[in-house]
């Protein structure tokens, strides 16, 4: 039986304003969390801890220092399962080549297909795992994974069971996520309607049958599959009672947006170049704007997402790496908070929120992303005196330890 108190601490427990419309710090400036097993039991201030969590025989105390509890960081869209690198691409690029001529030149995800498809499971879940890594050392608990590098049914499957196996290797969850319409591969070019009837929806019957899929994605864009043919493998999702979410208009506007509201898509991902009839669509079906600077910073994209649109018709945003071996190599949830504020202009209030309790709803997780009573005791403890630092500093970690479920990572506390 695991119990903990934890105390002389400054808490960001992220939770709704008294006026109930938005999320914000809620901070306790000398708080405590009791522990028990992997649920936090009681949130409060240093000077009303309840007799019950106050005796150290059953609550082992432990003094903070000052230091700064946080919900642990969720990392909601990610492709860390991948085979390969993209660097020749990064010099590509930086010779002039932009994403759709690279894409178009048979690049982009296709080439990553290669080296994904040439790996198997545990070359897949190898390689997956120091970019796992550098996701936890900065006190990530949640970390969603994609498919959509194999474009054929087994190699779509291994990647999905890799990412399954990721739990079994880390003290992380892992929520997985179909994206078997990321691209249309090159035995199928120029059919892409083809592909998707043949292999993408009949792969996802299979990984659906082996218990392999949490969510359902696509990639609506001029260079991928457009809303007709992202409609069909919505369909099936629904049928199998499977949530989705959406790429969309990262690169233009194609109706990507309005036709993942239409589904109640948990999230809608980029945004760039959605517009505020797509945020009031977004707010009518609750789905999360997630926002992906890493994608924006390395294509040069110059399309801000609409962030006032989208605080005007309270659609909640979400932050999240992307990463990925194309347009966003990106493994700093850190990183890409700074990223949200300082290109997107997010406070880093709304960078805290976008990574921990706006990113488990894009998720369609409700029982973590804040530091409260009956959820998971999945929580980060700083070596910081304000939660604006963890978005104001630019490669620095001030991660002091992380706790997954009630478990200390680090052991500073047990
Ligand atoms: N949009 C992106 O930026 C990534 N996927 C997507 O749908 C690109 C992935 C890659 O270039 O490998
Ligand atoms: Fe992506």
């Amino acid at each position: 039986m695991l119990r903990m108190l934890l105390g002389n601490a400054k808490i960001a427990t992220i939770d709704k304003t008294s006026d109930g419309d938005r999320f914000s710090y809620c901070m306790r400036n000398n708080g405590a969390v009791a522990i028990k097993d992997d649920m936090i039991v009681w949130v409060g201030d240093a000077d009303a801890i309840p007799a019950e969590y106050k005796d150290p025989a059953k609550f082992p105390y432990h003094d903070l220092e000052g230091r700064l509890i946080t919900p642990a960081l969720i990392d909601c869209h990610t492709h860390v399962v991948h085979g390969g690198n993209r660097a020749v691409e990064f010099e590509m690029r930086l010779e002039g080549a932009g994403y759709e001529e690279i894409a178009r030149a048979g690049g982009g995800i296709v080439s990553t297909v290669t080296a994904t498809r040439e790996a198997d499971v545990d070359e897949l879940l190898a390689s997956a795992l120091p970019r796992v890594d550098a996701l936890l050392a900065e006190g990530v608990c949640v970390i969603e994974v994609k498919s959509g590098y194999g474009l054929d049914r087994e190699t779509e499957l291994n990647m999905l069971r890799a990412a399954r196996e990721i739990e079994k290797h880390r003290a992380v969850r892992i929520k997985t996520t179909f994206l078997g319409a990321h691209a249309t591969p090159a035995e199928f070019k120029g059919k892409p309607d083809r592909y998707i009837d043949e292999v993408c929806i009949p792969t996802l019957r299979a990984a659906h049958a082996e218990g392999l899929v949490d969510a359902v994605d696509g990639f609506c864009e001029g260079i991928a599959f457009n809303t007709d043919q992202i409609a069909r493998v919505f369909d099936v999702a629904r049928a199998l009672g499977i949530p989705v979410k959406l790429h969309a208009e990262q690169l233009s506007n194609i109706g990507g947006t309005k036709l993942a509201a239409s589904y109640g898509a948990l999230s809608i991902d980029h945004v760039e170049y959605a517009n505020e009839d797509d945020a009031k669509a977004m707010a009518a079906s609750g789905s999360v704007a997630v926002l992906l600077p890493g994608a924006f910073y390395t294509l040069h994209e110059t399309q801000l997402p609409p962030i006032e649109a989208f605080r005007k018709h309270g659609v909640p945003m979400a932050v999240a790496t992307d990463c990925n071996p194309g347009t966003s190599p990106l493994m700093s949830i850190l990183l890409t908070m700074n990223m949200s504020c300082t290109f997107f202009r997010l406070t880093p209030e709304e960078a805290l929120c976008g990574a921990t309790v706006q990113a488990a709803r894009a998720l369609g997780l409700d029982d973590t992303g804040q530091v409260k009573a009956g959820m998971r005791a999945d929580l980060a403890i700083w070596d910081v005196s304000h939660p604006a630092e963890l978005s104001y500093r630019i490669g620095f970690n001030p991660l002091f330890d992380r706790i997954f479920g009630g478990v200390s990572v680090k052991k500073s506390v047990r």
